[in-house]
């Protein structure tokens, strides 16, 4: 992408104290290891910065600061966390020495960018911790002194003080012209492990903190729900999983078999697999509303707000708190029915692309039949998802990455992501025609 010889990668601070088990350990901030020894073969220069505190530091709670004591200097916790440790770096820069002053950006009152400079370096790719503080100071300085400046999205994580600082961090550096990019733009299996690991444990901690240990979904045969239901039959156990099949007179039998192989798959006592139609639900939907067989997609919402009767009450009858099955591209994309599938209690899988969710389901032992299937919401006969978007999903997903994640135009979108243009066109406009449904109730 970038000419080696002119790029730096600064790998900020990952240190131990930054990282899980540290003084200010930062979720994630020891998975990034891989991601950034790959940006590193693609920068002629390699630094890392680290903060680096006297004893008495004025970032130190006793002093009056915010932080509790982290990378006093001589301790293990300022030391390189070993999953960078490996890396030849050209530089290492160390800062925060001074007692009396913060220093959260490695260009303050130090001689990074002539160093840089020295050797060529106009662009500046910045990774690390936390994207909040020393990531975020450190790019803005960057881009104030002159270096054409990029994050690497995927290789930072944040301290979130408050939800959402690290978000705001990034759009920062962006209107100040800082680019972001990705060294994958999807994640592939080295990623999603931990990400998979992380979720069985957050989901064990939820059900446990709303006072439950049980967990009910819909399973409709497709690779969502399999992947909801393998994720809380491990952080579970099987038998406190309920999976309940919802068919109306559209779904084919092949579907329903393919559920039921899941819910084998993930462990699931055969007593925990229900299958009822919703049939008799939809009647009644039809007495009271007599035209909601006359646009597909009428019947089809009717259809999920049906399963979603169902489902919420076989988990109150459990004492089960409910799991959707929504992956981010159907949430770019809307492609949810509101109180319908997009229902539920936790949303184990909200923030995998559907072709993440694929590889993840395929990762946590999901049949090969549920694998290979045409994605289909089930809505009515026949109908593919992929059909009815008019574009593929690993499109879709490649060009939202670009467009929302990336912040870049269609054309930027089109080129970073090797998608044709016009995919990617259509994409952002079905993105933007439905970005009112993550604003409902729209509060006046
Ligand atoms: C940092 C908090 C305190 C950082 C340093 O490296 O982002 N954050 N000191
Ligand atoms: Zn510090």
């Amino acid at each position: 992408m970038t000419d080696p010889s002119t790029t730096a990668l600064i790998v900020v601070d990952v240190q131990n104290d930054f990282c899980p088990g540290g003084a200010l350990g930062v979720d994630g901030g020891d998975q990034l290891g891989a991601v950034i020894a790959e940006a590193a073969t693609a920068a002629g220069t390699l630094v890392a910065t680290r903060d680096m505190h006297p004893a008495n530091h004025i970032s130190f709670r006793e002093q009056g600061g915010p932080w509790p004591p982290h990378c006093v200097a001589g301790t293990p916790g300022a030391e390189l966390h070993p999953s960078v440790v490996g890396l030849s770096f050209d530089i290492i820069h160390d800062k925060g020495r001074d007692p009396a002053r913060e220093q959260y950006s490695d260009f303050d009152d130090s001689d990074l960018a002539d160093r840089l400079r020295e050797r060529g370096v106009t662009h500046v790719v910045v990774a690390g911790l936390a994207t909040d503080y020393c990531v975020r100071a450190t790019a803005l300085d960057a881009i104030a002194a002159g270096f054409e400046t990029t994050v690497l999205r995927d290789a930072i994580a944040a301290v979130d003080v408050e939800p959402g600082d690290g978000e705001r961090a990034l759009r920062e550096i962006r209107a100040a012209g800082g680019t972001l990019d990705r060294a994958h733009l999807l994640r592939g299996r080295e990623q999603l492990a931990p990400i998979l690991e992380a979720k069985v444990r957050r989901l064990r901690e939820v059900v446990e903190g709303a006072g439950r240990s049980r967990a009910a979904l819909g399973l409709s045969g497709g690779i969502d729900s399999a992947l909801s239901l393998a994720i809380a039959a491990r952080a579970l156990g099987p038998e406190n999983v309920f999976a309940i099949t919802l068919p109306s007179r559209h779904t084919e039998q092949v579907h329903i078999d393919d559920a039921r192989a899941c819910a084998a798959a993930a462990g699931l006592p055969a007593a925990n697999f229900m299958n009822v139609s919703i049939e008799p639900i939809l009647e009644g939907i039809a007495a009271a509303r007599p035209t909601v067989h006359d646009a597909p997609l009428r019947f089809g919402n009717a259809s999920a707000r049906a399963r979603m009767i169902t489902i919420y009450d076989l988990a109150q009858e459990r004492d089960a708190l409910v799991l959707g099955t929504e992956n981010r591209s159907e949430y770019y994309l809307g492609y949810f029915t509101r109180f319908g599938d997009a229902a539920s209690d936790v949303e184990p899988i909200w923030d995998l692309y559907k072709t993440e969710v694929k590889l993840a389901s395929e990762m946590m032992g999901q049949p090969e039949a549920v694998l290979i299937k045409h994605p289909t919401a089930g809505l009515w006969g026949g109908q593919t998802d992929e059909d009815e978007l008019g574009f593929t999903y690993h499109d879709a997903d490649l060009a939202i990455v670009c467009l929302e994640e990336l912040g870049l135009d269609v054309a930027a979108a089109a080129a970073r992501s090797g998608v044709d243009r016009a995919v990617v066109e259509r994409v952002a406009a079905r993105v933007a025609a439905v970005d009112w449904k993550h604003h409902v109730p729209h509060a006046l």
